[in-house]
């Protein structure tokens, strides 16, 4: 993946969004977006490989698979769910691979699941750089499909943040912990 790709078209979205032009279909992606019923969802989110235990996931094994929605049912406004659990920590061994699936379950907005080494604060116009990788803006979903799609990801150990980047969002707390270690 591209990062440079990823912000610059992350920027042209957030000025599309500004235009009123919406954030569906103004800029390139580096994803390709398939659309899923509410019971493919709910299928997609019982890949997750992680097991909860208070407010971390802990993945285990060579390939872990994170699933990640927002904004399920019942969750505030903007948040990331996985398992189950409101913008958890991640905690991932080392070496892994880290095969992502990231579903905007929000009817009428867009998110997106981005990792950056960058933690919060952050501010209301997100500039957070660099992205290491994601999936850059979601469309939003209608008619009863909602978007999805899924990034592979090979992290050297350390710590970084899944954030949301589109305005307002990571600075309302729509981002969480990854440990890779
Ligand atoms: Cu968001």
């Amino acid at each position: 993946m591209n990062s440079n790709r990823t912000v610059a078209a992350g920027l042209s979205t957030i000025m599309a969004a500004a235009l009123g032009i919406g954030t569906a279909m103004a800029a390139p992606l580096d994803t390709t977006w398939k659309t899923a019923t509410l019971p493919q969802v709910k299928t997609l989110l019982a890949k997750d490989s992680g097991k909860a235990s208070g407010r971390t996931v802990t993945y285990s094994g060579k390939t872990v698979h994170v699933v990640a929605a927002a904004v399920l049912p019942g969750f505030p406004f903007p948040s990331f769910e996985i398992h189950d659990l409101k913008n958890p920590t991640l905690d991932i061994p080392a070496g892994a691979t880290v095969d992502i699936t990231f579903i905007n379950t929000n009817k009428g907005f867009g998110h997106s699941f981005d990792i950056t080494k960058k933690g919060p604060p952050y501010a209301v116009m997100p500039n957070i750089q660099p992205i290491l990788a994601g999936t850059g803006f979601s469309p939003a979903p209608k008619g009863g499909k909602f978007g999805y799609t899924h990034f592979t990801w090979h992290p050297a150990a350390g710590t970084y943040y899944y954030v949301c980047q589109i305005p307002g969002h990571a600075a309302t707390g729509m981002f969480g912990k990854i440990m890779v270690k």
